[in-house]
């Protein structure tokens, strides 16, 4: 199968495993778990997809989007989720400096407003600038945010991290951010 095929099957799958199981006729636990066959079942309706192909999938997602249970029956996304569901995230101590990277045009409210989940349950943070330029154009001309989040622990703030390595937390207010000054004339 192409890549761009499995990407197409990828997507659906996250779409249901975080936002709609409805759209392949499942539900998830209070866990964020799917039943493997239910979710084989559901997505075929759109797209074919077996056993094989989803442990594919899960094995070669280059950011580690989904997550097996011990005994491979039930599948779950490790993050990004804004259906209330408690994934049993690990609370952790931050590094000193994180990242959040977002589109300009979002810059003066995020300035005024601090960081908030929006329709996810969590602000999502990177741990280099580069992956959060990324994480940035997904929705316009980028912009990063260095966050301060030594102090926010030392504040009383609460972080996670996902299973697959994604930093989160709850809001971060504005007096925590500082836009990270580009030194290059291309690192914009
Ligand atoms: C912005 C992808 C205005 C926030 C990525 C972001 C990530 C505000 C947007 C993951 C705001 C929400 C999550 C405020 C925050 N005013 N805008 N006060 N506070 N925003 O997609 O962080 O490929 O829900 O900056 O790699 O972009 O899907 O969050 O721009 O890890 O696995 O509101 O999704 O991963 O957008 O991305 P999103 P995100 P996957």
């Amino acid at each position: 199968m192409k890549s761009k095929e499995l990407q197409r099957i990828s997507k659906f799958i996250s779409l249901i495993l975080r936002h709609n199981p409805e759209a392949a006729g499942i539900t998830l636990d209070s866990h964020g778990w799917a039943d493997v066959g239910e979710l084989i079942n559901g997505v075929s309706r759109k797209y074919p997809l077996d056993r094989a192909l989803l442990e594919r999938i899960v094995a070669e997602d280059e950011k580690g989007r989904y997550s097996f249970s011990d005994d491979g029956r039930l599948i779950r996304a490790n993050q990004g989720h804004s259906i209330n569901v408690d994934v049993e995230l690990e609370e952790k101590e931050p590094p000193e400096i994180l990242y959040h990277g977002t589109a300009e045009r979002f810059s003066s409210s995020i300035e005024r407003e601090g960081l908030k989940p929006g329709t996810r349950l969590y602000v999502h943070l990177s741990t280099t600038p580069e992956a959060a330029r990324k994480v940035g154009q997904r929705h316009g001309k980028p912009i990063v945010y260095v966050v301060n989040s030594g102090e926010m622990a030392k504040s009383g703030y609460t972080f996670f991290l996902s299973a697959n390595g994604v930093w989160l937390t709850k809001n971060v207010p504005a007096e925590f951010l500082s836009v990270l000054e580009s030194r290059h004339p291309d690192n914009n």
